[in-house]
């Protein structure tokens, strides 16, 4: 009773609109049950259940059960979602900083990605978003992506010319591949085995935990080690449903998602390694690219995205960034 008492007091203070009812806060993945982005949000809902006594709790739909990351994004904007788990690529197009992380050869390192991520510069790209109506609430690691083939193995820039390659949804992707002198294809994650074993697209590329779960090793076999670029997951919250939640619950989500961080670091590193050995194993070769041939032909990337001053400002911090 006494405990009900300071419990009413409490949400009262908070003010008439700090009365809500308890929510199941959708979230969706495209990623498998076993995934990193899938724990790692999983994990988050078990931080926010708690917290709020069990008022609030987070149900993750993996592998593509509410559509691709295009799709959710948009019913996350409607506030049909409540959260969605995405790279930071199809927000491109709708979120002009998402693009400074995505940029080619950007990071020196995970450990560079994860501090930058971790700081001011993480900061004010999540809460670009907002203006577009998503709350930005954390970044998780997606290793280096690299190109994959199905007949021949890239080894310099001269060898992805002509190559129709399957890129995410997102025009800078597009101009990417073009800077390789290839034709890019873009198209949704769920489709790219199927192009591949089709001969729609010569090569995709991806980190090796994608490229593993997809299995997308057995079709295309040269994982060609171009590590163009780190582009991050990005973990969003519905601004209209944010909107409706007291301060002090938002503060719980904000706080369960930057924890969230650290779990999924660890299962991410683990499952890095867990990949490179499966794909080896089912037949996959691992080639060694001249990496300077690819970042050479970059700057016509650089100069059409980041024609702001504000973004350019951002990438000249990055590159301070020890
Ligand atoms: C994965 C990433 C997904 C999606 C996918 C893709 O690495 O985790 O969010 O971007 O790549 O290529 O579509």
């Amino acid at each position: 009773m006494k405990k009900q008492k300071i419990a009413l007091a409490a949400l009262l203070a908070l003010g008439s609109t700090a009365i809500t009812h308890a929510a199941e806060f959708r979230s969706s993945d495209i990623h498998p049950d076993d995934y990193p982005t899938v724990q790692a949000v999983r994990h988050m809902g078990e931080t926010i259940s708690k917290a709020t006594g069990g008022k609030h709790t987070v149900k993750v739909f993996a592998k593509s059960a509410l559509g691709g990351e295009k799709d959710t994004i948009e019913q996350t904007k409607l506030g049909a979602l409540a959260m969605t788990r995405v790279n930071v690529a199809p927000m491109n197009n709708i979120c002009p900083a998402t693009t400074v992380p995505t940029m080619p050869f950007l990071f020196r390192s995970p450990d560079h990605m994860r501090k930058v991520l971790d700081g001011p510069i993480g900061d004010e790209i999540l809460k670009d978003c907002e203006a577009q109506g998503f709350i930005g609430l954390a970044f998780y690691d997606s290793g280096s992506r690299s190109i994959y083939s199905v007949k021949k193995p890239v080894k310099t820039i001269a060898d992805t010319k002509g190559m129709k390659i399957r890129v995410q949804q997102s025009d800078l992707w597009v101009d990417l591949m073009g800077a390789m002198g290839a034709n890019a294809t873009p198209m949704p994650f769920g489709e790219v085995y199927t192009a591949l074993k089709t001969g729609l697209v010569d090569a995709a590329e991806n980190n090796y935990p994608s490229y593993e779960s997809t299995r997308h090793f057995e079709v295309a076999k040269y994982y060609n080690k171009t590590e163009h670029s780190m582009a991050p997951e990005i973990l969003l919250f519905s601004k209209k449903v944010w909107d409706t939640l007291p301060a002090a619950e938002q503060k719980i989500i904000r706080d369960a998602a930057k924890e969230s961080v650290t779990y999924m670091r660890k299962l991410w590193d683990e499952r890095e390694a867990k990949s490179l050995a499966t794909v080896i194993a089912g037949g996959a070769q691992v080639v060694d690219v001249d990496k300077a041939s690819f970042q050479n032909a970059m700057k016509p990337v650089y100069d059409k995205y980041l024609k702001d001053p504000k973004l350019q400002d951002m990438v000249k911090r990055i590159n301070e960034t020890k």
